[in-house]
């Protein structure tokens, strides 16, 4: 067995997106490709010699074989040791803990989250670095630099390492560790949340559903809520992870999520259902007949974080990404707590709770965590509505139009329009920003503009600057209009428009949203040139 050195071509295109380079399997699986970029991340990382490295993936298609490559390569580079979830698996926010309880030097994270999995699905990979989270932008734009520069990568030369029992294993000078994926996570948790109360709860007979979606979720799934928690069997459907889960779209939505979502609005529909996403670092929350927005949720979260042990002291502040909704910045102020603004993905909290300055993060897109792990994190979200559910005694629904009694509602929706051509979606990008000097001050029915910008961020703590986050239009009332391309998709472009407005009374908070949200949808529509420019009458996903 030797290191072998092998040459490569570089490629030009292995940009990290807002999570990691994603792209078909089929791209991945073209020589070199994943070896390219594997390197790249090494020499860009450039850990020293000895160091202990995280493993692990939402077991799509691909990720066996993935982790071998990936194995091979950190024993030729001198990595000392690599944890490594056994069959290959690892939750993403389960990494993340993995790095950060054990001080390992960083993690590798095989996945393309919410993206369809199989052998024409997606495939993903991020770095995590020592504090468990994304690396920041400067680390993923000098992995980049160098996956263009690449002229050779080193392989260890060596057969499969035996990745299904738990137990270690020698690569050359390098020890592979396999451990439960789901252990340690599940003792976080457990610190975290009052379980005696949620078991109480459930022993009383509240009913729940969890819809692992075939994704990763599945294991940590039976073991929490059913095992850890007493939730009957069959709480957990759809509960074996599958490389192509099933041929779903692992994104817990709506839409994806119909299972659930026919459930839990059928006529003996259970207390509460929460979904995950592929990677299990998203959270879907429903009650019975009834849609949590995630804006919301976390700003439920926020408001009664003190109900769960791990949050009894409170909140430092929270963070939020630029398109979620206002509804958080109402709950901080009430606290007296910050509350920050950042662009979109989990990259940006980061550096604010390594500082301490925010316990609770998240995002409009299903994401919600806290500075347990530096991840968003879907089961910890399920948890701590649980948390609350068992304290409050309250059904979802009471408990979200409560929230709105006493803070308002901030009503919002975001619509997607997937596979756009690039052009298309480009063009309405730069027709809306040529009309960025002339809108303030105009008028549209009920609604006169404040400003406009292209959003961008300098964080607190290192002064780095990020531009071109997401195109804002505010108006005097304080609604807004949000457009953004996506940084995840692996075709096409997709358009998200995030609409807003704030709605104080009462007795208009049981609107539907599309209703209350229907001015500003319009005005979206002009001033985009929307259906003109792309040819759509709706929107392929609508939260
Ligand atoms: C999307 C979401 C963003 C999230 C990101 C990664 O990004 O909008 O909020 O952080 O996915 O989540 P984009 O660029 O497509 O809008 V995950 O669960 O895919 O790691
Ligand atoms: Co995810």
């Amino acid at each position: 067995m030797s290191i072998k050195t092998v040459a490569t071509t570089p490629f030009s295109d292995q940009k990290p997106g807002t999570s990691g380079l994603r792209k078909k399997v089929a791209i991945f699986r073209s020589p070199h490709y994943l070896e390219n970029f594997v390197q790249a991340i090494f020499d860009t990382i450039a850990a020293p010699q000895g160091s202990t490295l995280v493993l692990g993936g939402d077991g799509r298609h691909y990720n066996r074989e993935a982790i071998q490559v990936i194995l091979k390569m950190a024993a030729a580079f001198g990595f000392g040791k690599v944890l490594v979830g056994q069959g290959g698996i690892l939750s993403t926010p389960a990494a993340s803990c993995v790095i950060r309880k054990y001080h390992t030097y960083g993690g590798i994270i095989l996945s393309a989250s919410h993206n369809p999995g199989g052998p024409d699905g997606d495939f993903g990979i991020k770095y995590n670095t020592g504090n468990g989270g994304p690396a920041p932008e400067k680390i993923t734009e000098a992995i980049y630099a160098r996956s263009k520069a690449l002229a050779n990568y080193r392989i260890f030369d060596a057969p499969d390492v035996a990745l299904d029992q738990a137990g270690s294993f020698t690569l050359g000078g390098m020890v592979v560790e396999v451990i439960d994926p789901v252990t340690d996570y599940a003792e976080l948790m457990e610190s975290l949340f009052d379980f005696d109360a949620i078991r109480t709860l459930i022993r009383g007979g509240f009913r729940l559903c969890f819809d692992a979606m075939h994704a990763v979720t599945g294991p940590y799934g039976h073991e929490i809520l059913e095992r850890r928690l007493g939730a009957p069997a069959g709480t957990v459907i759809n509960g074996v992870p599958l490389p192509d889960f099933g041929g779903g779209h692992p994104d817990p939505n709506l839409t994806y999520a119909h299972e659930l979502v026919e459930i839990m609005y059928g006529a003996d529909a259970p207390d509460f259902g929460a979904a995950s996403d592929g990677d299990g670092d998203r959270n879907m929350i429903l009650g019975r007949h009834f849609f949590v927005n995630p804006s919301d949720s976390l700003a439920v979260i926020a408001a009664n974080a003190r109900l769960a042990p791990g949050y009894a002291a409170g909140v430092a502040g929270v963070a939020r990404s630029m398109p979620t909704s206002e509804a958080v910045d109402r709950v901080a102020a009430k606290l007296g707590i910050p509350c920050y603004e950042t662009p979109t993905g989990w990259k940006f909290f980061g550096n604010l709770m390594d500082a301490g300055k925010v316990t609770l993060c998240g995002e409009e897109s299903f994401g919600t965590g806290s500075s347990h792990v530096r991840e968003k994190d879907g089961l910890w979200a399920v948890l701590f509505w649980l948390n609350i559910l068992a304290k409050r005694g309250q059904s979802v629904e009471k408990i979200i139009h409560g929230h709105w009694a006493e803070y308002g509602r901030n009503v919002y929706s975001r619509h997607d329009y997937e596979s756009l051509p690039g052009d298309a979606a480009d063009g309405v990008m730069a027709h809306l920003k040529s009309q960025f000097t002339e809108l303030p001050g105009k008028r549209f029915d009920a609604w006169q503009v404040k400003f406009c910008d292209d959003f961008s961020y300098t964080d607190p703590v290192d002064g780095s600057v990020s531009t071109g986050q997401g195109l804002r239009i505010g108006f005097v009332d304080g609604s807004r209009i949000v457009f953004r391309l996506s940084g995840t998709g692996t075709e096409g472009a997709t358009l998200r428009i995030y609409l807003e407005a704030f709605e104080p009374d009462t007795a208009k908070h049981h609107l539907d949203a599309q209703l209350a949200l229907a001015g500003l949808i319009a005005i979206a529509g002009d001033l985009s040139q929307l259906r003109a420019r792309t040819g759509r009458e709706q929107p392929t996903v609508i939260t």
